[in-house]
């Protein structure tokens, strides 16, 4: 029935994303629910607390010293999204596994990172932030979205333009102008270390140290901040709210564009969640984008993460959402950031949990043909086949099973999908509907043998 060898229609040459037309080639992967995500621009929407989360974050990070920048275009090229970044030809960030490409050299940018080099490059102030969309194939759970928002923050300095040319001194007199605060963080690692987190040779260790605190510090005046806030939203919606003990850690991290690197996590609900990646800018990327005599930080935030945080929002899928019950709690926000309340969800509907299993690889067996099935293809190849048809009823993938046949040598995977809306509840015969498309699109797309 579903036949490999069934022909198919040519592709098509062009493809319209967001009202623009672009050529294509056979690199081309951005399905349409992913491409019709790009005129929302939650993170500029009035009130919306993607929105929300960035202004507040933006007051952290006072003008002129920086210039936030809201409107930047997600399609880019591969060289703003990699090469500029010094992604080596081979990282697996680059593969069609990972990214939406429009055709080879053109893509949907994977991080605000994408934009560095352009803004380092226009030199217009010592600091910037970019809030925008990013897009990245991924997996599917309450934290992670295909579509999600990041903000890209940097800080530079100009050995030209310091007094004595000393960057380390400009930068602790800049640390010592910043506020402080009595928030405990973990941080158990030495700013450098040779082989896993290694300082640049561009830079003094003293640099190095002075940058490196002024980044950790501005950073993590934000998280006090959102903590702060996320405290009276609390309070305002459950007077009898207990204050946990918040932890905070920083992690060693690994970037190609940054040296040394970090993450920072906030333990939230029991799970330690990733909010940001950070680190030293390399010198390459500055020199690439032709201001060589500067030295700074950039760091890149999750803004879902943080609303989440900040609002007690329980699935990331929310955001999306154009019911009224979602964005009517924020209401009035945008004009009074004083007033946050916590988000409350309204009632969990039921979930509706239904298994795939299938064979992957070739078979050896039926009839006793040799036609191969392919299995040249990735988890988020699943993923995206499951978002695809369910969309947002779609609450959670997770691999459940798999094993090797002792006599054939095939692989057997066993996927459970979460089927539950966010709005009402789905009835049996929905959620069914739903799988069988699934079940028949793997079998189409990926050449798997249902089980
Ligand atoms: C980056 O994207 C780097 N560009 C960050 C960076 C910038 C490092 C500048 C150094 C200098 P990462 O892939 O870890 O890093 O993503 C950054 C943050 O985005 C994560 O910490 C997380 O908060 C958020 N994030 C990543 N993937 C998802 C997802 N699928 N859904 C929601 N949020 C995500
Ligand atoms: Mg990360």
């Amino acid at each position: 029935r579903y036949s490999s060898t069934r022909a198919s229609p040519p592709p098509p040459k062009e493809a319209t994303i967001d009202g623009k037309t672009y050529r294509i080639d056979e690199w081309h992967n951005v399905p349409p629910n992913i491409a019709s995500s790009i005129s929302r621009r939650l993170h500029v929407q009035k009130d919306h607390p993607i929105s929300i989360t960035r202004s507040i974050i933006e007051s952290k990070f006072p003008s002129p010293t920086y210039r936030y920048h809201n409107h930047l275009y997600p399609v880019v090229s591969t060289a703003q999204n990699f090469d500029s970044l010094c992604f080596p030809a081979d990282h697996p960030g680059r593969s069609k596994t990972d990214t939406y490409y429009i055709d080879s050299s053109t893509v949907l940018r994977t991080h605000t990172s994408a934009h560095q080099a352009d803004t380092f490059r226009a030199n217009l102030s010592d600091g910037f932030l970019i809030s925008a969309d990013v897009y990245r194939r991924d997996a599917i759970d309450r934290s992670h979205y295909p579509v999600f928002h990041q903000m890209e923050g940097a800080r530079v300095w100009d050995r030209a333009k310091v007094p004595s040319g000393d960057i380390a001194a400009a930068v602790r007199a800049d640390l010592a102008r910043l506020p402080t605060h009595n928030m405990t963080v973990e941080d158990p690692n030495p700013t450098t270390h040779p082989e896993r987190n290694p300082q640049q040779d561009s830079l003094s260790v003293e640099e190095t140290e002075a940058v490196a605190a002024h980044l950790k510090r501005s950073l993590e005046l934000v998280v006090a901040e959102i903590f702060s806030r996320a405290k009276e939203a609390a309070m305002a919606t459950d007077p009898d709210f207990k204050d946990e003990q918040l932890r905070v850690r920083w992690i060693e991290a690994y970037f190609p564009f940054t040296s040394p690197s970090w993450e920072l996590e906030i333990l939230w609900q029991g799970d330690w969640l990733e909010v940001l990646g950070c680190g030293v800018v390399r010198q390459d990327v500055l020199n690439r984008a032709d201001v060589p005599s500067q030295v700074g930080w950039a760091f890149g935030m999750g803004l879902e993460r943080i609303a989440m945080l900040l609002f007690e929002i329980p699935d990331i899928r929310l955001f999306w959402s154009t019911d009224e019950r979602f964005l009517g709690q924020f209401k009035g926000l945008s004009e009074d950031l004083g007033g946050l309340k916590r988000f409350i969800p309204f009632s969990k509907y039921p979930a509706c949990y239904k298994d795939v299993a299938f064979w992957i690889g070739s078979s050896s067996a039926a009839g006793g043909g040799t036609k191969a099935n392919t299995h040249d293809f990735h988890e988020n190849d699943i993923m995206e086949i499951v978002r695809g048809v369910g969309g947002d009823v779609v609450e959670d993938v997770a691999k459940t099973d798999e094993f090797t046949h002792p006599k054939t040598g095939r692989r057997s995977l066993c996927y459970r999908i979460n089927y539950r809306s966010l709005e009402r509840t789905l009835t049996n015969e929905e959620a069914n509907g739903y799988h069988e498309q699934v079940r028949r699109a793997l079998v189409e797309k990926l050449g798997v043998e249902l089980r």
